[in-house]
């Protein structure tokens, strides 16, 4: 049953128990992670296949969680657009050379994914073998605006003042930028299906920061076609933001089959917003983690409470786990989502 009950969720059908799974499920809160850290960087983690085979792996075989997730990062794609991208110990991405004219959107080239990223299509197969049909692998990539605002400020940001400027000072080539963008990361989700990902997730983490309507004029219709894209797979697309529940119609014209909820609204409020024909992964606050047991069950009962049993929820975290997480807490967390309301006990 753990085998499917994830991707029953994402189509709304019945389940036995709610899935769970945690995104950043693989990442420096595991000690078996931290060890291969150690000895390699980041982005030699994600170039070898073997490696990324076998830290996707690690939280499947601790963790009774109901997917994998590939273990990648949304931002290697643009290195083969022509961006140089590196991680920095303590600080995060770093782009020595960001687009910051209209030449240099211009500049950025398109290559097909087998040649810019065979080395996470190469890890997919992989997972998919040693998983053997435990739990389904979901394959991922940015959303547009989040690639445009990495590549637009050479890092993370707080305000994406550069993003915004650049969108309104220069329209015609912020639309270059956003069709760039969003054929090559559709064609990249439908290469990570063709490799054997049997659901995508679309991460949107920053498009919180614009105004509805700067959502809807300059973002929209680019996350609407690489979802388009994506479900012209056959494999369910989660869409997946912070700070959108102001705008939850315009998240609902993305086409998603389900919405990634972060902890900023009950997931009664967003479902009663989005409509009750779409399915929510989400949606407690990842801080909740760091707090003793009796905190976090109070956490996941007011969650799976505000459900109230409808079709079409996966649990998970409102943005990813964090690093100071204790691994016992996670543990706890996935053993009683998947009792309750099952009349067993699991206090831990
Ligand atoms: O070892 C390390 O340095 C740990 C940090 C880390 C990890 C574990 C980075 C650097 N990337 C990843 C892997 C990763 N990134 C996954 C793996 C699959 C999983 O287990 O979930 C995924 C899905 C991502 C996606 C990702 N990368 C997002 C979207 C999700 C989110 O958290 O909002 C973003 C914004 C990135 C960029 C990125 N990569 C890494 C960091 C520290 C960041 C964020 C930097 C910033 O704050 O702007």
């Amino acid at each position: 049953m753990r085998s499917s009950r994830f991707l029953m969720a994402c189509r709304r059908e019945p389940v036995d128990v709610t899935p769970v799974w945690l995104m950043r499920q693989a990442g420096r809160y595991m000690p078996e992670y931290r060890t291969i850290r150690a000895r390699h960087s980041m982005l030699d983690a994600i170039r070898t296949p073997e490696l990324a085979c076998e830290i996707t792996l690690q939280p499947v075989n601790v963790f009774a969680v109901d997917a994998a997730i590939i273990f990648a990062d949304i931002l290697p794609i643009l290195i083969g657009m022509g961006l140089d991208l590196d991680f920095v110990k303590g600080e995060g991405p770093a782009i020595s050379n960001p687009v910051r004219s209209p030449a240099d959107v211009d500049a950025l080239r398109m290559p097909p994914t087998e040649e810019n990223l065979p080395y996470t299509l190469e890890a997919i197969r992989l997972v998919r073998r040693e998983l053997d049909g435990r739990v389904p692998l979901i394959g991922f990539a940015g959303a547009p605006f989040t690639l445009a605002s990495y590549a637009i400020e050479g890092g993370g940001s707080k305000h994406h003042v550069r993003t915004k400027s650049f969108m309104h000072a220069e329209p015609d080539a912020w639309h270059r930028l956003m069709d760039k963008l969003a054929t090559v990361l559709g064609e990249y989700l439908v290469a990570q299906v063709q490799a054997g990902a049997q659901a995508l997730q679309v991460f949107d983490s920053w498009a919180g920061v614009l105004s509805p309507a700067d959502y809807r004029a300059f973002v929209l219709p680019y996350t609407q076609h690489v979802i388009e894209r994506a479900r012209s797979t056959g494999v369910p697309v989660i869409y997946f933001g912070t700070d959108l529940n102001g705008m939850l119609p315009l998240v609902r014209k993305t086409g998603a089959d389900v919405f990634g909820l972060d902890w900023r609204i009950g997931i009664d409020d967003a479902w009663h917003q989005l409509g009750e024909d779409i399915a929510i992964q989400g949606n407690l606050d990842p801080v909740t983690l760091l707090a003793p047991w009796p905190e976090i069950r109070r956490g996941i009962d007011d969650v799976l409470m505000r459900v109230a049993g409808r079709p079409g929820h996966i649990f998970n975290l409102g943005h990813g786990i964090l690093p100071e997480t204790p691994v016992d807490n996670v543990r706890r967390l996935v053993d009683y989502v998947h009792t309750w309301g099952t009349g067993e006990k699991s206090d831990g």
